[in-house]
């Protein structure tokens, strides 16, 4: 019971220090957590719940942008030094290709990153397109490279056009490995009703929940 006490304060603590942009509390307790053999994967969801809760006081008018810029330059910290634990503790061998980027007037990255790292770690390979990346630059890399899947990542209410311009250019594709590829979205603003109007076959908001609808996807497609 006090271990699980204990165990909860410290969540609460990561979560504060990221949400009060505490650069130096942030990286000292990752670290002395991560010495303590604590599942990278759990340190990480809390630093993105503190950033959900960074963005909640910038749509409050309690941060400016540089508070957001600060938040994320914290957790690509955050990311350096959990990512070598990640790479040693996730492992698989699926062997399928992802095209993935930051669709078009969209600079975040962060969340794609993890997502694309965590992948490589699964066994899959991943181009990574980067960010602002317009619709008619996924179809193009999709015809040359022949993704077994699409990865679109946004996380501003006006991504969801231009993903749903995407989709929908894929779909028309007179190419019928295009036509038919899955489409996967993924960012943390998004909810069912932003996905019914993109009209993509999956979406997540958590990396391995995402990178278990991909190994659903290649085993759909390998049957
Ligand atoms: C950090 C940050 C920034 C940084 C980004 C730095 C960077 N290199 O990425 C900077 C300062 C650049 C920035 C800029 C802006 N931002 Co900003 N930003 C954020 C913030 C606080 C955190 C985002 C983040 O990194 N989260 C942590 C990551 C780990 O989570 P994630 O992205 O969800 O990723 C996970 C999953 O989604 C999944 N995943 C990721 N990718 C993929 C891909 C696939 C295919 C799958 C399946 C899964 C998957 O894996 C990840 C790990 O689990 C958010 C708040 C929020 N609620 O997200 C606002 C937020 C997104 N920003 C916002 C805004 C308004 C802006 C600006 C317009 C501000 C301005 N006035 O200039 C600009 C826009 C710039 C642009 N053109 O893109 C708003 C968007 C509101 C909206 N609905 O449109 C938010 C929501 C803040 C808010 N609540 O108001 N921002």
């Amino acid at each position: 019971m006090e271990q699980e006490m204990n165990e909860q304060d410290k969540n609460v603590l990561l979560v504060d220090s990221i949400l009060d942009l505490e650069e130096l509390s942030v990286l000292a307790q990752v670290k002395e957590r991560l010495e303590a053999g604590e599942d990278p994967l759990a340190i990480l969801e809390e630093a993105q719940e503190g950033m959900r809760l960074v963005g909640l006081r910038y749509e409050e008018g309690k941060y400016y942008v540089a508070g957001l810029m600060m938040a994320g330059e914290i957790f690509r910290e955050v990311m350096e030094l959990v990512e070598p634990t990640l790479m040693q503790r996730l492992s698989g061998d699926e062997s399928g290709h992802i095209l993935l980027g930051t669709v078009q007037g969209n600079i975040h990255d962060i969340g794609k990153n993890i997502f694309s790292t965590m992948l490589r770690c699964h066994g899959f390979t991943v181009t990574d397109l980067g960010i602002d990346i317009p619709p008619a630059r996924f179809l193009e890399e999709a015809y040359k490279l022949r993704p077994d899947i699409i990865g679109l990542y946004g996380l501003l209410t006006t991504s969801y056009e231009v993903m749903k311009s995407i989709v929908q250019q894929f779909r028309q594709s007179s190419d019928p490995q295009l036509a038919s590829i899955p489409i996967i979205l993924g960012g943390g603003t998004l909810n069912p009703m932003v996905c019914a109007f993109v009209g993509a076959d999956y979406w997540a908001i958590d990396a391995m929940v995402g990178i278990e609808l991909c190994k659903q996807m290649m085993a759909k497609r390998i049957a």
